[in-house]
């Protein structure tokens, strides 16, 4: 068995794989919560690019929410990990020297409230995804009803309590924040949510102002001019690593990685230049600084992300297993060319031109190095479709919803059919919404439609019957198997 990547082993691997810059310089600047895949093939990569561009030694302390082991992977081997980057070219593993620390959002509550409330740390960023939000689906504000928030706010008094939530832990952190030094701070979503940055201040302000803590007013005056919620736009697939792709890089690197990544070779971030404290260069690191970042985050949101849904659950109505291999169907580039056309009305002018954002979304899925399994994208479907086909078909209210519109609104349904024999749904995505969404098909399939977007929140998309009757005309095709393009 090879020996662990770690500082120690550094020193034997090949010239091409080496960190931009030497790991035990790095000093703690930033907090990330979210210690996913995503985060190591994308932030990570961006603070590393900065930190060798300015000869400033970023640190990211990377704070899991939920998953212990991956942080005692992290510390195994010093917080260093591997990107590769897959395309019919390929580029071998290279290690990334952006990690600082790695801590366990209860177990390590002390510290990670001690890091946000220090002076040495002045940006948070997050990869919490859209279930880390706790928003009300009808409201968009924060679900107080919520239990895992309801058990926050009842220990809500003390800083260092180990609370379980990430806007819990925000909304006091920041608070101790001010309690100590009351210095600036910039708290940076990276989540595929329509204004991303708003969206995370008010769900941290709803926690405070239900806190009603004795400086409830203070905090919340403080939040409004001494930190910053950028909104930003984050792109680059990123499929969760399997096994073999562990072996893979063992074997490529001369030294086990349990942390190893990989994504394509395209990668954009794109933050709304509006921060109230010192910064990492990311722009150094190839980030784009813009005054307004709507249109391309609408861009990405609908396009990009809204097909990649549509993709996912008709691909596993057809039988395919991975983005590529729906591709390389003869309807999957029709579909991500025709729901571009759908769509493309709806987004704001300043962004990209759709129908050539069309042929680069062609060009991306098509990567057969990518194995970016159908399941993973399309569970959580009752968090995202909100964000990625709602707001659209909202706004063409009065107008005919486009063909592939109505296609993947009943590819959808058809997902979250229960499955008796498993217990989840139909193709095995999971989604803390699935029981809702199976009570939704123990009536007679007429008015199912109509049902599962009422458990979505989309009450008035439910109430819409020429929306509804044309998907659930679909329906009994896909009940056959058959993709109707
Ligand atoms: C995907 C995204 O899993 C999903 O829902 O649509 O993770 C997508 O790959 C990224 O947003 C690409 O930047």
């Amino acid at each position: 068995m090879s020996p662990h990547l770690g500082h120690r082993t550094l020193e034997a691997l090949a010239a091409e794989s080496r960190p931009l810059l030497d790991p035990r310089e790095l000093a703690p600047r930033v907090v990330h919560f979210g210690l996913g895949a995503f985060h190591r093939a994308h932030q990570a990569v961006y603070t590393e690019a900065a930190s060798a561009a300015t000869g400033e030694a970023i640190g990211i302390v990377a704070v899991a929410p939920r998953d212990a082991s991956v942080v005692q992977r992290a510390r195994r081997q010093d917080h260093l990990f591997s990107v590769t980057t897959r395309s019919p070219e390929g580029s071998g593993p290279r290690v990334v020297a952006a990690l600082s620390g790695a801590l366990h959002l209860r177990d390590d509550a002390v510290q990670v409230d001690s890091l946000i409330s220090s002076a040495e740390v002045s940006t948070v960023t997050l990869t919490v995804t859209e279930k880390g939000y706790h928003r009300d689906p009808a409201t968009g504000r924060l679900d107080l009803a919520d239990p895992r928030i309801v058990a926050d706010l009842a220990l809500s008094s003390q800083a260092d309590a180990a609370v379980q939530t990430v806007v819990g832990r925000l909304a006091l952190s920041l608070a101790n924040r001010l309690r100590t030094s009351g210095a600036p701070i910039d708290v940076v979503s990276c989540d595929n949510l329509d204004g991303n940055g708003a969206v995370l201040a008010s769900v941290v302000r709803d926690f405070v102002t239900a806190a009603d803590w004795a400086d409830s007013d203070k905090v919340l005056a403080w939040l409004e001019h001494s930190v910053g919620f950028p909104a930003t736009v984050v792109d680059r697939i990123v499929p969760a690593t399997t096994q073999a792709d562990l072996d893979e890089v063992a074997a490529r690197l001369g030294v086990r990685d349990e942390l190893a990544v990989s994504g394509e070779p395209y990668t954009q971030w794109v933050l709304q230049n509006d921060f109230r404290a010192a910064r990492p260069a990311w722009e150094h690191g190839g980030a784009q600084l813009v005054d307004d970042v709507a249109p391309y985050q609408l861009t990405k949101l609908r396009l990009l992300n809204g097909a990649h849904s549509g993709l996912a659950y008709l691909g596993l109505a057809a039988g395919c297993r991975t983005i590529a291999d729906v591709l390389a169907t003869p309807w999957g580039a029709k579909f991500v060319r025709g729901y571009a056309a759908d769509v493309a009305a709806t987004l704001p002018a300043g962004g990209p031109d759709p129908v050539r954002y069309a042929e680069s979304l062609v060009a991306r899925f098509e990567n057969p190095a990518i194995h970016h399994e159908l399941r993973q994208i399309g569970s959580d479907g009752s968090l995202k479709l909100p964000q990625r086909w709602f707001t659209v078909l909202r706004e063409q209210r009065g107008t005919t919803a486009g063909e592939h519109q109505t296609l993947a609104l009943a590819a959808w349904a058809n997902a979250t059919r229960p499955d008796p024999s498993s217990g989840g749904q139909l193709f095995g995505t999971t989604d803390p919404a699935a029981p809702a969404l199976a009570d939704c098909w123990k009536a007679s399939s007429v008015g199912v439609v109509s049902r599962l977007l009422t458990v979505l929140g989309a009450e008035d998309l439910a109430e819409d019957s020429a929306l509804t009757g044309s998907v659930e005309a679909l329906l009994p095709a896909f009940g056959a198997g058959a993709v109707l393009l």
